[in-house]
């Protein structure tokens, strides 16, 4: 990659030579460094503190064995992970990920983002991401229950409510948390926040499970509405995955009076003219971890297709990518632009390729990168560890309401940024700017032996 500035030129190349075989962490460094141009033009300071330097550097990574008997007895391998990134402004704070690609790059560039998200949100939380490349898909509850205590029985000594507190992610809902909150707490012998996305029985936050998808919803409504006096309503939306983002984004979607007409799923997608039937969608996926194929059976006007790319070439107004990282490139950016795409929200981490996210930003298409649009999950998970902390619960209307209010703030904060720093409406600029200037002065008072 190659930038105008010779200070940020230094830093990638000190990052992509201490980081060898580790594509996606430096595509997620290289994106927010290009954002730093006008930043390191006119903030000398924090280049002499060598902010920039310092925070492409995670402050911790934990990598350990995870072993665990399966159902036939057998004894299983996987590597866990914990990047433990940025503590700056909070307890390190991120998802779990269990999924078979999870490996140090793809923790990292989650861990790196993590922290300037978190930031974007207002609460004061510090940046983590953790994993393993375990494969929850076909594995009985049993192994699901044994994986997870062997996961904890290791990571319960690097967290705690005051020093990092995980969630969930891909792979890992209600039960996984479920399970490692009972292993924790069996080895603690302490009833603590200490993992967000909990059951509402033991200490879990109401809205937690729809936050992210509702969240991009409102990122997209304030967006629409801000910059085209527009609304969700009469909208066909397109939207990746099938999972916990993605069905509680088509949910609030079609509230919002759009008409969600295809999801997907990594085997292909559906596409139903007549709008998706959630209920059907949540039957399959939540009810019995089903494939989205089955939408077709149920459906019979459905159509499904085999292969999850080709759900980008679905002519839509608003495109939601809610799966995984790189679902998106260039190609089919240009296929969605040419469809006349309007507006393009990231609900999954980092799923545009550069390319997707250079093409959306020169023809005009409004764009919501991941860090500021799927902030609502982290966001609501702050207020899971206030309520924890206070030892009280909000009603699902208070909560879905900071909810709201922390999504319009996000917005305002990043295009605010955006102007200030020469680029108005680049969103993925403002963002990358916002979330770092609040993470860069909490540095530079705190010294430099970090
Ligand atoms: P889930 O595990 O609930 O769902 C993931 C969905 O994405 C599934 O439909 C899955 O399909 C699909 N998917 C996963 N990997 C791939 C792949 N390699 N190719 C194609 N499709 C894939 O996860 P979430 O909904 O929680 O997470 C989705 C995205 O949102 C991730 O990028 C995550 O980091 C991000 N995110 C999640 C937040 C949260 O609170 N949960 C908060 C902010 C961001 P299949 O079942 O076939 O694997
Ligand atoms: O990517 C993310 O923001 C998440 N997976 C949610 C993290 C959290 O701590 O709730």
């Amino acid at each position: 990659m190659k930038f105008k500035s010779a200070y940020l030129q230094g830093v990638y190349d000190t990052v992509s030579a201490r980081n060898p075989g580790e594509p996606e962490f430096l595509q997620a460094v290289g994106e927010v460094l290009e954002s730093f141009e006008p930043v390191v033009e006119r903030r000398g300071d924090l280049v002499d503190a060598g902010i920039i330097d310092r925070i492409v550097e995670p402050e911790r990574m934990i990598t350990f064995r995870v072993s665990w008997v399966d159902d036939a007895g057998k004894v299983r391998v996987n590597r866990g992970f914990r990047v433990q990134f940025n503590s700056a402004i909070g307890p390190y704070k991120g998802g779990l990920r269990l999924h078979p690609t999870v490996n140090a790059s793809v923790i990292k560039f989650l861990g790196f983002e993590q922290t300037f998200k978190n930031s974007l949100t207002g609460l004061p939380m510090g940046g983590a991401k953790g994993g393993s490349d375990f494969d929850p898909k076909g594995k009985s509850d049993g192994e699901i229950m044994r994986f997870c205590q062997s996961f904890m029985t290791e990571l319960y000594r690097h967290i705690g409510p005051n020093t990092d507190v995980p969630a969930g992610d891909i792979g890992v809902g209600a039960r996984e948390i479920g399970y490692l909150y009972g292993q924790y707490k069996r080895i603690c012998n302490e009833f603590a926040g200490v993992l967000t996305g909990k059951g509402l029985s033991y200490g879990g936050s109401l809205a937690r499970t729809e936050a992210t998808g509702y969240g991009l919803c409102y990122f997209v409504e304030e967006m629409l509405d801000a910059v085209r006096q527009d609304s969700f309503a009469g909208k066909t939306v397109v939207i990746s995955g099938s999972g916990n983002v993605a069905i509680y984004a088509a949910q609030k979607a079609a509230q919002l009076g759009a008409k969600v007409v295809a999801m997907s799923d990594s085997d292909g997608y559906v596409y139903d003219p007549a709008g998706i039937n959630l209920d059907v969608v949540r039957e399959i996926k939540e009810g019995r971890r089903g494939r989205i194929r089955e939408y077709a059976d149920a459906v019979p006007a459905a159509v499904y297709t085999q292969g999850c790319r080709g759900i980008w070439s679905i002519k839509c107004d608003i495109a939601l990518p809610c799966a995984t990282q790189n679902e998106l490139d260039g190609d089919a950016a240009q296929t969605l632009i040419d469809n006349g795409v309007q507006v393009v929200a990231e609900g999954a981490n980092m799923p545009s390729t550069p390319q997707a996210v250079e093409k959306f930003l020169a023809a005009g298409v409004l764009f919501g990168p991941a860090k500021a649009a799927n902030a609502g999950g982290v966001a609501v998970s702050g207020l899971e560890m206030c309520q924890n902390s206070m030892r009280y619960s909000w009603t699902f209307e208070e909560v879905d309401a900071k909810l709201k209010g922390i999504m319009v703030g996000i917005f305002h904060n990043a295009y605010n940024a955006s102007k200030e720093f020469g680029s108005e409406g680049n969103l993925v600029m403002g963002a990358n700017i916002a979330g770092f200037l609040k993470v860069a002065d909490a540095m530079k008072w705190q010294g430099v032996a970090y």
